[in-house]
């Protein structure tokens, strides 16, 4: 029996798993992907949510019943149990810089996903939202991409000569933000600018199909909120 990926075809979170997959191609993993939860017929059954406490997708599930959440998490196991080339590297130094650019770009997607939540119009009317923290979010994420620009060395992708989970990571994060918020990656960031103006031409890291009323709407974030980046 395959290993089963639950996932959504759009989101930072799931386009992680999409790119890693298409990069990887597993024999023995079988995707189910819904489509944008604001589709009908694209919403996951409640069988499927209810597999974790948050029921947010990424979801895995093994044939022996291992049912993991947390799109991370479930990058590490299928580096541990799915066919295809090593995507996290062969040396305890190697992983160790791959997994500091990993928690790197976990913080930096929450600062966004907390800037985009609070400053976006998409969410206004539906949660809570403080302009002071889209602000306050909006420059650290931005302070990320710088610190990550410094960690970035000569290699050909992000953390290493091959493409590994860190450009998975990356890639899922950048794009979300230039695609469907309009956000640029700072002009004092070359070497991020190049790595992914490279990346982005890669088949596993062709967009994603994004809800377009959503999207009509999500790209004046940089506008609504009053930040710039010619920084
Ligand atoms: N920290 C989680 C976040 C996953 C997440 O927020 N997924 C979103 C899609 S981008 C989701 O499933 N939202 C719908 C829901 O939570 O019901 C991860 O890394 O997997």
């Amino acid at each position: 029996m395959p290993i089963k990926l639950y996932n959504f075809a759009f989101g930072p979170y799931p386009q992680r798993l999409n790119i890693y997959l298409a990069e990887k191609t597993p024999a023995n993993v079988e995707f189910i992907i819904f489509d944008e939860p604001d589709k009908q017929g694209g919403v996951p059954p409640a069988a499927v949510k209810e597999l974790t406490p948050t029921g947010s997708l990424p979801i895995l599930e093994d044939d022996d019943g291992t049912v993991i959440g947390q799109s991370l998490a479930i990058l590490e196991y299928l580096e541990d149990k799915a066919s295809g080339p090593d995507m996290l590297g062969a040396t305890p130094t190697t992983r160790a810089r791959i997994r500091q650019f990993v928690h790197m770009l976990d913080e930096t997607l929450t600062f966004f996903g907390l800037w985009a939540r609070h400053g976006s119009c998409l969410g206004h009317g539906i949660v809570r939202t403080s302009q002071d923290v889209a602000e306050i979010c909006a420059a650290r994420y931005f302070e990320q991409l710088r610190l990550i620009e410094r960690m970035i060395g000569e290699e050909e992708f992000i953390a290493n000569d091959c493409v590994t989970i860190a450009d998975c990571v990356a890639m899922a994060t950048l794009q979300y933000a230039s695609d469907f918020y309009d956000v640029p990656i700072p002009r004092d960031c070359p070497k991020l600018t190049r790595w992914y103006a490279g990346f982005a031409k890669r088949p596993s890291a062709a967009s994603p199909r994004y809800p377009e009323a959503k999207r009509a709407k999500a790209l004046g974030l940089m506008a609504q909120t009053r930040v710039s980046v010619t920084i």
